[in-house]
């Protein structure tokens, strides 16, 4: 062991130059490391004879004090100017363009019936999907045995006598609610999911959306609701649209009918789509029943009104010709992507 061999590692390490982390942590490795040059000198001074060690000893110390001094300051500059570089990306760059979803049939629907509606005055009202017996049924002359109230139509979230809760199977609660808060005259439209315990199929599905609309005011009649649900079809389906009512039952409107359109496919001639009729069933509606009125506390000697029901999955199914009510809750994007091009900004 010679003085020379010192002098010659201190004279490497005070050039030591290196341009990343890497490159640090190997020189460290290479000098101080178990089997670095500098460490294979300490072990060496611990076999020479006393003269040496007095004379090498300090030398030595301060071999191993600037390596790893200069080892430190070498990282300390690398970290400042990775720092000063940021993450090393250019963000002067554009950005990687994310793709552009498209919205779900139901809620395209959805958005079209809301703005008609809004057009002709109607306020937007929503309300709890967990909801209680009171406001899907009692309020809206469901009778105490109505088949509805049975648990294999209803989902029921707990017993509670006399009122117990349940997911609802119809907007008609929010109306409901709407009448309990609002001052009359009331024009309201409910948009919203409602739930059925229904065996799951093309035709049906356990989970589906709803608008329903309720117009309640001093000598609302038949008439009004007849040109209501005219100028809504023709707004919806195009100018050349023509209605037809079906007389029909519901526990909370009397008289009650169900509505078609004219089919805008064949034009009335008679299609797979209309089943050869001409003619497309859209929604039910009907005069609001006195005893609902009643319920919520309205005068039925003094007001009146109409009530409508839609169901969008269908509407949409008639729209873009959807056969199976699966789809819509499947988000397989082949399906979603059809409905791009209706993307309004
Ligand atoms: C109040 C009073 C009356 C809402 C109405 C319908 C008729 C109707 C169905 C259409 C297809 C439900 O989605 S569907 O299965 N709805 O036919 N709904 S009248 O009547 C009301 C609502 C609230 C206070």
């Amino acid at each position: 062991m010679k003085h020379e061999d010192i002098e010659k590692l201190l004279a490497e390490i005070q050039a030591l130059e290196c341009k990343t982390a890497k490159e640090v942590e190997e020189a460290r490795i290479r000098f101080l490391g178990k089997k670095g040059s500098i460490t294979a000198l300490f072990e060496e001074f611990r076999t020479v004879d006393k003269e040496v060690k007095r004379e090498l000893g300090r030398p030595l110390n301060e071999l191993k004090q600037a390596a790893t001094a200069r080892i430190e300051e070498l990282k300390e500059k690398i970290g400042e100017s990775l720092a000063s570089q940021g993450s090393g990306e250019d963000l002067s760059m554009p950005g990687e363009q994310l793709p552009l979803g498209s919205r779900h049939p139901v809620s395209i629907v959805r958005q079209q019936i809301v703005d008609i509606f809004r057009k002709f005055g109607y306020d937007v009202a929503e309300g709890p999907e967990v909801e209680d017996d009171y406001h899907v049924f009692e309020a809206l002359n469901f009778p105490p045995n109505h088949p509805a109230r049975d648990m294999q139509d209803t989902f029921f979230v707990s017993a509670g006598h006399p009122n117990p809760l349940l997911l609802r199977t119809h907007t008609s609660s929010v109306q409901v609610r709407s009448m309990e808060k609002m001052d009359l005259p009331i024009r309201v439209i409910c948009p919203g999911r409602v739930f059925r315990n229904e065996a799951i199929s093309a035709r049906a599905h356990c989970i589906f959306h709803q608008v329903e609309g309720l117009y309640i005011d001093e000598g609302v009649t038949f008439a009004d609701l007849k040109q209501a649900i005219l100028l809504f079809a023709r707004e919806m389906f195009g100018p050349q649209t023509e209605i037809r009512m079906r007389p029909s039952y519901f526990p909370f409107t009397e008289p009650s009918a169900e509505v078609d359109v004219s089919c805008n496919i064949c034009h009335g001639k008679g299609c797979n789509i209309c089943k050869g009729t001409g003619w497309l069933e859209i929604l039910g509606c009907g005069m609001v029943d006195p005893n609902v009125l009643k319920a919520s506390g309205i005068d039925p000697e003094k007001y009146s009104g109409f009530a409508f029901g839609m169901g969008l999955e269908r509407i949409a199914m008639l729209k873009w010709r959807v056969n199976d009510l699966r789809h819509y809750f499947e988000n397989d994007l082949r399906f979603l992507k059809e409905f791009e091009s209706s993307v309004e900004i």
